[in-house]
């Protein structure tokens, strides 16, 4: 198969470099990058979303699926940057958030308008203000319901009130999102991460869930697999690579999203071995990370997979993660040695290997010690829930410390110079101070350093059978 040997880049837009001063990265700044990313050597670079959003969520509130928000550029930005990343040899790879919009989108506004044509784009349920359809919570804190007074209508958020969920079996939403992949495949576009794309297909009548938050219900839901074949057949992208993000999902639905003969997707991320340092689960309840069971669930999944012809993306980073380095490892004395620790383990493992920007030149948790220098909604709910549940503000912050998304958003560290060379002006998000020594270009100029490791990795895999 034509990914089995490929290494994916992936690009939080907002933090890897910023073109015109805003403090804010840009599709432009990317562009400028491509030398860099050309000499690490990767094949394919999945841009986190650049389109027409709010930025409620950073962008994975989208209001407009074929627009580019004005912060990250314009077209002709994206078109440059396709140009030039193929030139170099590199494909790219867009992320399509269909699992819900932006309650900007036009197709929402026209619900909250009125109109039962696209209140049936989403899941609308009636109901008294005081009382929900169901109990479930979003994943970001609180009830996953928001009430419209002026409809009388509940709406579903599993994830922020301003990130609406698509109703997957209406199957003019369905038609909508096709045409969205077919836009971004004119352009040139070669594969597609899609968002929490498990989560898509809620069951018929919708539950009180007695034992956790409604994850069961709609995880790996009664149409996933349907739907998303439809969806990668009718779109024409059955041989583009493809992979999907799926949460709270099972080896066995991973096997069918990723055995070619289904053809659904190429591959799949799961997060079982992201969360052997939750206690209990809970993702805001710390422990050490336990070695033995992260060992276990890579063998289950590695072999599991392998059995059944699936495909599995292997990583330890992404935007919604602390730098592995840190959580893992040892972020001080013993950085470089974990750095490169980590990156053998998931390079030499089976499966389409992704490195998050800045895990090649070993970049740490952010460190930050005051609220205020938290961004991330996620975050700031969940500081509140915590000072609520009755832990000190202390406690709280060494809690975000640890598990905060924006550990992973800080600026791309390229020089010592101010702002770590990622922007003439004061970032949106604060590097942390280590970036006079962790940067791109002492990592460059070091025949030792984790810069260069990665590249012999990655150049390893793409000639070696036997890793793949
Ligand atoms: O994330 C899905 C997801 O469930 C998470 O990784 C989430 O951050 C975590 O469960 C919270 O504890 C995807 C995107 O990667 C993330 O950035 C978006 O915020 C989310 O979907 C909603 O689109
Ligand atoms: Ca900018």
């Amino acid at each position: 198969m034509h990914f089995q040997n490929k290494v994916v880049y992936q690009i939080y837009t907002k933090s890897f470099m910023d073109s015109n001063g805003d403090g804010i990265g840009d599709i432009p700044g990317v562009t400028q990058r491509l030398d860099y990313l050309q000499e690490l050597g990767v094949d394919y670079l999945w841009m986190t979303p650049f389109f027409k959003s709010p930025l409620k969520d950073n962008g994975y509130d989208v209001a407009d699926y074929t627009a580019i928000d004005p912060v990250f550029g314009t077209m002709e930005d994206v078109d440059e940057l396709i140009a030039q990343a193929g030139k170099r040899g590199m494909g790219l790879m867009f992320d399509m958030v269909f699992n819900h919009t932006s309650t900007e989108h036009r197709w929402f506004q026209r619900a909250l308008a009125g109109e039962r044509e696209y209140q049936d784009y989403y899941i609308f349920r009636d109901g008294a203000p005081d009382a929900p359809p169901t109990n479930w919570e979003s994943k970001f804190g609180g009830s996953a319901w928001e009430y419209v007074p002026h409809l009388k209508k509940w709406y579903l958020h599993l994830f922020d009130v301003s990130q609406a969920d698509l109703n997957w079996d209406n199957s003019k939403v369905r038609e909508e999102l096709k045409n969205v992949l077919r836009f971004w495949k004119r352009k040139g576009v070669k594969g597609f991460r899609f968002d929490v794309v498990n989560l898509i297909s809620k069951p018929a009548v919708l539950e009180d869930d007695h034992e956790g938050d409604g994850r069961r219900f709609y995880t790996d839901g009664p149409h996933v697999h349907e739907y998303l074949h439809e969806l990668v057949m009718d779109a024409g992208i059955d041989n583009y690579i493809t992979v999907g993000e799926m949460s709270s999902t099972s080896l066995d639905n991973c096997v069918r999203y990723t055995n070619p003969e289904e053809k659904e997707l190429s591959m799949v991320f799961n997060f079982h071995h992201l969360k052997v340092d939750y206690k209990d689960g809970d993702k805001w309840a710390v422990m050490p990370p336990d070695f033995g069971v992260l060992k276990e669930l890579f063998c289950t999944w590695q072999e599991g997979m392998q059995a059944h012809q699936g495909w599995n993306a292997v990583f330890w980073c992404n935007h919604d993660q602390p730098r592995a380095v840190s959580r893992f490892g040892d972020d001080e004395r013993y950085r470089l040695e974990s750095a490169k620790m980590l990156a053998t383990c998931i390079h030499l493992m089976r499966g389409t290997p992704y490195i998050f920007q800045g895990e090649e030149l070993g970049m740490t948790n952010a460190h930050y010690t005051a609220i205020s220098q938290y961004r991330d909604v996620e975050s700031l709910n969940y500081y509140k829930i915590l000072l609520e549940r009755g832990k000190t503000k202390q406690e709280a912050l060494d809690i975000l410390a640890q598990r905060s998304r924006d550990n992973g958003r800080t600026p791309m560290q390229w020089t010592g110079e101010a702002n770590a060379g990622f922007s003439t002006a004061v970032p949106w998000l604060a590097p942390p101070e280590n970036y006079k020594a962790i940067n791109a270009q002492s990592a460059v100029a070091d025949g030792q350093s984790v810069f260069h490791f990665y590249q012999k990795l990655i150049r390893l895999r793409s000639v070696t059978a036997a890793l793949r």
